[in-house]
């Protein structure tokens, strides 16, 4: 896939949604954040210039998050200024939780709206659920009706957009009748992800990568072809991955929490990979997924989803 950039369109450090609101192209991810959160956050927006975070309910540090978020914005960066984005867990996917699940979110975040509100999986836990989910454990998701109170947070400015994370197209093309649904996607050169973001292209929705650099898993920082084009352009192989994405048209997360790489992972503006190396990273071998969900979703013996597969609906 070509990139934006050979296409002709012009680097950008935002992005424009359906909606018609900004996201800034790089967000602080936060999974697996650890016990620095807060300041983690706190230096990213202050001292390196983030605008946008990536937090979850299920990553149990929204609290952190908002310790920093509120410390940013003690020291004079407006809210208006910010996106936050964070993400229903999966025991809360039906109908009835939608809406006290964002409170909670809210109250620990300490803000009074979001900027995006994501589905995490599209698959719907029972309370408690193990890892792997035992028998009965993955139940019904009633994912219009869920949507549809995500809608209802919009329509009371709780949040300002509502989108989704690990869909396949299979499940994407049953929310296409809503206007905007930006998704949050594996996307790095070792896992390129292409239908879903060629699909999401076509429709005109943005879509977020995530685990750019390969998640700590597969860690692509310490590939051959990522530091070869690195040492070729004088950059380091984590902005070699972050660029690669936004490249791609993607906004994306990168996670760190050293103080050093959080600063270093922005400054990915006013260069750009050339089409030949953006092409070997294209190349990279092993084009498997890091986060395939198998522990979260999948029994064998029981179901409903008895391999990766079915989860992505055979699309791999
Ligand atoms: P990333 O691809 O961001 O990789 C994070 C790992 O890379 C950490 O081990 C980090 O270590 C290390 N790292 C960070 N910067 C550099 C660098 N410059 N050079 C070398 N190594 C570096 O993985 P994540 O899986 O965390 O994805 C990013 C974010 O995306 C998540 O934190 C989360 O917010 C979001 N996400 C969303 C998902 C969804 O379902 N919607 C799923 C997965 C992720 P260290 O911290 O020590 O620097
Ligand atoms: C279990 C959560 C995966 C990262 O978003
Ligand atoms: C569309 C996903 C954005 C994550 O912050």
């Amino acid at each position: 896939m070509a990139s934006a950039k050979a296409m002709g369109q012009m680097e950008q450090d935002h992005f424009v949604l359906k909606s018609g609101h900004t996201m800034p192209a790089i967000g602080l991810g936060t999974w697996r954040a650890g016990s620095d959160t807060a300041e983690n956050v706190q230096t990213a927006i202050t001292e390196a210039g983030y605008r946008h975070v990536d937090t979850a309910a299920q990553y149990g540090v929204e609290k952190e998050v908002g310790q920093g978020l509120k410390a940013a914005m003690e020291a004079g960066i407006d809210r208006k200024d910010l996106f936050v984005t964070s993400k229903i867990w999966c025991t809360n996917l039906v109908p009835e939780r939608v809406r006290p699940s964002l409170e909670n979110t809210l109250k620990d975040l300490q803000l009074d709206y979001l900027d995006l509100y994501l589905i995490h999986w599209p698959f719907r836990l029972k309370d408690g659920a193990h890892m792997p989910p035992e028998a009965g454990e993955v139940l019904e998701f009633d994912m219009e009706g869920v949507w549809r109170e995500m809608e209802n947070l919009v329509k009371d400015g709780l949040v300002k957009d509502i989108g989704v994370c690990n869909y396949t197209v299979t499940k994407l093309n049953r929310l296409m009748q809503s206007a905007g649904i930006p998704p949050a996607m594996e996307m790095h050169p070792g896992w390129k992800n292409k239908k879903i973001l060629e699909a999401c292209k076509k429709h005109g929705i943005h879509v977020t990568a995530y685990s750019p650099l390969g998640s700590s898993e597969k860690n692509l920082a310490h590939d051959p072809v990522v530091e070869k084009v690195a040492n070729k352009l004088n950059k380091t192989p984590g902005q070699v991955l972050i660029k690669w994405s936004l490249q791609r048209g993607t906004s994306v997360i990168p996670k760190s929490s050293k103080d050093e790489r959080i600063k270093e992972n922005i400054q990915v503006f006013g260069w750009e990979i050339p089409e030949d190396d953006f092409e070997a990273l294209c190349s990279i071998k092993d084009d498997k997924r890091v986060l395939t969900g198998e522990e979260l979703f999948v029994n064998k013996t029981h179901g409903p989803y008895k391999s990766a597969a079915e989860l992505w609906d055979h699309e791999d």
